[in-house]
């Protein structure tokens, strides 16, 4: 990085002729202070037209520029953020070509082993043989260690880079995996290529201690509005894993579609499935399709929590079986994207048949401890309907040993042990949620004008909703997941998930540039110790992730807050043609 050479940036607002918002920005590099200028030498101002919101963007980057601390350690160039970060340059150490992987003899800890390798045979070109031992050392290569007596809890582990090579060592295959996540970063952006590049494999010594703050990280891909195929989802829960995310939320159910099979109920997707938002033709998830998805997920450490959205959000439901309707008529199939008109019948028995072989097969699909039963905007389901109504679903969900989720507007329903709410408000002050916490309830954390990442990040991005406002990286970074909600203690938040609901997203392509950079954000308020929060901190250790999507062939939004360098990882090679506004 070249050094930072001071910048002299005047900023003229010049006269009333200037067009409203418009402002004209002069840089006059300053003359040298020794020799003063001679008088032909002065440099001309250059007068460059600037909206007022990319002036003030180059005012704070110039601001940030000019009060940047001193270059961070390449070792806590991580995101999220390390909880503790002790760099020792005399343990700087090159990855050799003849490197050996060894792996505690738990065949978890060599499932991570033969990931890890998976990670850089591609770039290095390297053969990287995995072997197992009892005591893993790493000989000039890389050790993965389980070591019950690391203390770094279920997800923790410590990551040490010396001249003999890289150890990690947790207590479980999860921390391994974390420590493989973090050790993927240190190593140059070139890693990311899917071919064999000349490299010089370089890793910065010293040791890292890591843990994360929140045990429930996640992020929801909504497969109702839109259908998404199984290696679109794949990929997504590639982009969980990198980020040490570990839970994918799937919104499996809604108004335009019904996504997952249900054997005794087979027109919920040989109709219900067969539309989507536009008219598109939609698809289902067969139960293989859907344990293939379950599995890819666990073998990276991420929890699949289905939702089946009750009783509001059920179109597609009652368009394949009407007697589910209020009114036991069959509605039109529905591509627009309202909500709130549709609902299941809760005064019929037949609605809680269906409710239990419904759920009763999909908990017996998903691993993990999870049911999510939506519950929002029912906008014709009130009081006492609605709470009986939630509150007998809640029963059918601890009946099969799971248990329950759903959007904050479940709250005033009765509790039920270990009942955990999804806080989606736009602003913290919610008394009904605050007291169900109080009557027991957790929360996972997803504001809708901070973690929706369905929000534009600007009036110019092309796809997404703004109904909560425009979500830049910096208003997805700066809030606290812990203190947001009025009168909630942190003690009750189990954490944060970042929803991607997709009216307006068809592709993968849609997906991953809202999702990237932003939710890397998300991921950093959910892994990294609160005091380790910085935006500046964050927005330079991001930068640096740009060419590594690029050259992973990722496509993500070039927003200007963020300080992208300007090669690629690879000199001459561009994967992806970055989308959005490049920078200044
Ligand atoms: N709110 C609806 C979603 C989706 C969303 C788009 C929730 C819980 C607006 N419900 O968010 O179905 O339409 O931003």
């Amino acid at each position: 990085m070249t050094p930072r050479q001071p910048v002299n940036l005047t900023f003229a607002i010049t006269d009333a002729n200037t067009p409203p918002g418009v402002a004209a920005v002069s840089t006059t590099p300053s003359p040298d202070p020794t020799t003063g200028p001679a008088t032909d030498e002065v440099p001309l101002p250059t007068l460059v037209q600037a909206d007022a919101a990319t002036l003030a963007q180059v005012a704070e980057r110039a601001a940030g520029d000019l009060l940047a601390p001193p270059t961070r350690h390449r070792l806590a160039d991580v995101v999220p953020a390390a909880q503790h970060v002790e760099p020792d340059p005399t343990g700087d150490w090159v990855l050799p070509a003849e490197a050996v992987i060894v792996a505690s003899a738990d065949p978890a800890a060599l499932a991570v082993a033969e990931q890890l390798a998976n990670l850089l045979r591609p770039a290095t070109g390297y053969p990287l043989p995995v072997t197992d031992a009892t005591t893993p050392e790493p000989a000039d290569g890389i050790a993965l260690v389980l070591d019950d007596t690391v203390d770094l809890g279920a997800e923790g582990y410590r990551l040490g880079i010396t001249t003999n090579g890289v150890r990690v060592t947790a207590s479980t295959a999860a921390g391994l995996f974390y420590g493989v996540q973090t050790l993927r970063q240190l190593l140059p952006a070139a890693i990311e290529s899917p071919v064999p590049v000349t490299e010089r494999w370089a890793l910065p010594g010293g040791t890292i201690t890591d843990a994360p703050r929140f045990p429930y990280r996640g992020a929801m891909l909504d497969v109702a509005r839109h259908f998404f195929a199984v290696e679109d989802v794949l990929r997504v829960v590639d982009h969980l894993a990198r980020y040490k995310l570990n839970h994918l939320h799937l919104h499996l159910t809604d108004d335009q579609g019904w996504r997952i099979a249900v054997d005794s109920w087979p027109k919920l997707t040989t109709l219900g499935g067969t539309t989507e938002v536009g008219g598109g033709p939609g698809g289902h998830y067969t139960k293989a399709d859907y344990g293939r998805i379950v599995t890819y997920a666990a073998d990276r450490h991420i929890t699949v929590v289905p939702e089946i959205d009750l009783p509001g959000h059920t179109n597609a439901a009652l368009v394949a079986y009407p007697e589910l309707a209020p009114d036991k008529i069959a509605p039109p199939p529905y591509t627009g994207t309202e909500v709130g008109f549709s609902y299941v019948d809760p005064a019929d028995e037949r609605t809680y048949e269906f409710v239990a072989d419904v759920l009763g097969e999909v908990a017996t699909l998903t691993p993990g401890p999870w049911l999510h039963v939506g519950g929002d905007e029912a906008f014709k389901v009130n009081g006492e309907v609605y709470t009986g109504f939630v509150e007998r679903v809640q029963r059918i969900v601890a009946d099969l040993g799971k248990t329950v989720v759903g959007w904050h507007q479940l709250a005033p329903a009765a509790h039920l042990d270990g009942r955990v709410l999804q806080w989606w408000g736009t602003n913290g002050e919610d008394p009904t949620t605050a007291e169900a916490v109080r009557r027991g309830a957790q929360l996972i954390i997803s504001p809708g004008n901070h973690a929706y990442l369905d929000m534009k990040y600007a009036s110019d991005t092309p796809i997404g909703h703004d109904w909560a406002g425009l979500i830049d990286v910096r208003k997805a970074y700066d809030w606290d997941p812990g203190t947001h909600v009025t009168g909630v203690p942190s003690t009750a938040v189990i954490g944060v998930e970042a929803p991607l609901w997709t009216e307006s997203v068809t592709s993968l392509a849609d997906i991953e540039l809202l999702l990237l950079p932003r939710l890397p954000a998300i991921a950093e308020l959910g892994w990294s110790p609160r005091a380790t929060h910085d935006w500046n901190g964050f927005r330079d250790r991001l930068a640096g992730h740009g060419p590594r999507w690029e050259t992973a062939g990722i496509t993500f939004h070039r927003t200007p807050e963020i300080p992208w360098p300007s090669t690629p990882a690879i000199p001459g090679q561009r994967r992806t043609t970055p989308t959005g506004v490049n920078p200044t």
